[in-house]
């Protein structure tokens, strides 16, 4: 009996540390496009997009606006893109976000950056009408945002998602960065995303990417005004949150056997 006690809270333990992976419990969902001319999309783990940024630097303080189009859903980040979505051809798909934050400088051209709010919200755009402003990198044009253009009054919004945690990295190269942004989905559109990874009340989402093109950056405290900030990433839904809760209560019951076992 004790044995089997163990051996349960061994395994959770293991699935515990396993969730430590990267991308290893993406959830799987479904994405219901047939209203907008589009497919079902069945047990999906991520959608891809490319966007484009702005982002303001003052001294510590960052603030950034911009647009992210997706193209192409997967079944996991290692296979090829699942075909005829309709994605892209029958209906858009898009984010907006605003987010603010604070950076540090932790060596000559290396930055990590904290998110301390976001603005997100992910939505359809049927008529596949909906593009996005341009803007004038540096002071030239005034202190621009990037955001949703065209006609965006037809478009749909499926969650809006509100700030959980996250972080940014750039490097000394300018051009190599990363971030990783992990959300509350609100005011989810069930009737478009369903399945496991949509089921719980407020399903957690993490929006992660690459940039590809970033330059002009300086380390803090310094001033950058539209700074021009492109590149690529996933959208990806991750376990409901008692799922890692139960699996770390697995290991707490580990060490308590573990205490035990000692005494
Ligand atoms: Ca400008
Ligand atoms: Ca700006
Ligand atoms: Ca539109």
């Amino acid at each position: 009996m004790k044995k089997h006690l163990a051996m349960t809270a061994l395994a959770l333990a293991v699935g515990f540390s396993y969730a430590g992976g990267a991308y290893a419990l993406d959830q799987a969902f479904d994405f219901n496009a047939a209203p907008f001319g589009g497919k079902l999309v069945k047990d999906a783990k991520a959608i891809d997009f490319s966007y484009q940024a702005e982002v303001d630097f003052n001294g510590p303080k960052f603030d950034l606006s911009g647009v992210a189009f997706f193209g192409t859903f997967r079944k996991d980040l290692s296979s090829p893109p699942i075909p005829g979505t309709g994605l892209g051809e029958k209906y858009g798909l898009y984010a907006e976000f605003v987010a603010t934050g604070t950076r540090t400088n932790i060596a000559p051209g290396v930055n990590e950056a904290a998110f301390s709010d976001l603005t997100f919200k992910l939505r359809i755009d049927p008529n596949l009408d909906t593009g996005s402003n341009t803007f004038t990198p540096g002071v030239a044009g005034g202190n621009e945002t990037h955001f949703a253009s065209g006609d965006t009054s037809d478009d749909i919004t499926l969650f809006t998602g509100k700030l959980i945690a996250g972080q940014a990295h750039h490097f000394n190269t300018l051009d190599r960065g990363s971030f990783d942004l992990l959300l509350d989905a609100q005011n989810v559109d069930r009737a478009v995303l369903q399945g496991l990874g949509f089921t719980p009340t407020y399903p957690q989402v993490r929006f992660t990417g690459v940039n590809t093109f970033l330059e002009g950056v300086i380390d803090p405290p310094g001033t950058v005004t539209d700074l021009d900030l492109r590149g690529s990433g996933n959208l990806t839904v991750v376990p409901e949150p008692g799922i890692p809760l139960l699996l770390g209560g697995g290991l707490l019951a580990l060490i308590g056997i573990r205490k035990l076992r000692s005494m």
